[in-house]
């Protein structure tokens, strides 16, 4: 496996220079944040974001994320078009030779919204909850959704030799009502079966299935092997049912056996890109939260 590190660009109060200092680091975990959801990247933005990473000695090695847009979640007329920009994207960033993309497929969440800007009657934009368009986020349609979505985009990802790697829905419960689709064993397995090529797999993210009793995040590791493009480590410490608290890496300070899920990884030989997932603040840093040093 190869160490990476996530970097939120030039803001990051974490630095390349930082990162580059961390024994064993090889990779950086990044993305684009000044482009609008939906909007294909244009190249050279790719190209000066990958050439920042190089001029530090290390390499782009995942995309985190390309976001979609939620038109193609909620499976809307107006979703082919962002479909095709999202291949786009993928086009170039393997052209620039970035080939891992991670991505979810979580509906509208922060501000527990159906619409962040539907139009008004005079033209002005407003937030509004709409409870018949939530529904279409619903288990059963919103898997359609990404089934049509991963259709259109696994041929050109695998084209481009670009692996999509979905990230699984955090925590992995509905939230506010909103539903989710990725949350355990049997929903990687059905993912990984709407589209059955390697180009479409997961990261699998420790600390989002693992805060659920019923994920044995070792056993997911051995069993996704080969599909798994991407590995978040992080370490959760149990404290009810649906209750948890980011713990410290190591196995000893949380609920996970980190040096098993390790092991795993080892034995499925593998050699993908890994990064640790969520680090706490410590000596008074005050960085992005779950992204300290
Ligand atoms: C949390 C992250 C997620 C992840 C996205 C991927 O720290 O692991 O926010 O980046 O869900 O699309």
């Amino acid at each position: 496996m190869k160490m990476t590190f996530r970097w939120y660009g030039d803001s990051d109060p974490v630095t390349l220079k930082n990162i580059k200092q961390i024994p064993g680091m090889v990779g950086i975990v990044s993305a684009i944040y000044d482009i609008p959801v939906g909007e294909a990247w244009p190249m050279d933005k790719i190209v000066a974001l990958k050439n920042k990473v190089e001029e530090h000695g290390l390499k782009l090695s995942v995309i985190e994320s390309v976001p979609v847009h939620e038109d193609i979640k909620l499976g809307q007329s107006t979703r082919d078009q962002y479909i095709e920009n999202y291949k786009t994207t993928i086009r170039r960033l393997g052209e620039a030779g970035i080939k891992v993309i991670c991505y979810n497929f979580m509906p509208v969440f922060d501000w527990t919204r159906s619409d962040l800007a539907y139009e008004l009657p005079d033209g002005s934009n407003a937030l509004i909850f709409d409870e018949k368009i939530v529904e279409k986020m619903a288990p059963s349609t919103g898997e359609l959704n990404l089934e049509y979505f991963l259709k259109e985009i696994i041929p050109v990802a695998a084209e481009e030799d670009v692996k999509m790697a979905i990230h699984p829905d955090d925590p992995p419960w509905p939230i506010f009502g909103l539903s989710r689709i990725i949350t355990n064993e049997d929903n990687l397995e059905r993912l990984l079966k709407l589209v059955d090529n390697s180009y479409n797999g997961l990261t699998l993210c420790s600390g989002s299935l693992g805060v659920s009793k019923d994920s044995d995040m070792a056993r997911l590791a051995r069993r996704f092997g080969k599909r798994i493009h991407f590995s978040h480590m992080r370490n959760v410490k149990i404290t009810g049912a649906k209750s948890f608290e980011e713990a410290a890496h190591p196995s000893q300070h949380g609920s996970l056996d980190m040096v098993e899920i390790l092991k795993a990884y080892y034995e499925v030989g593998f050699d993908g890109p890994m990064r640790p997932d969520h680090r706490r603040m410590i000596w008074g840093e005050t960085g992005k939260a779950g992204y300290g040093l």
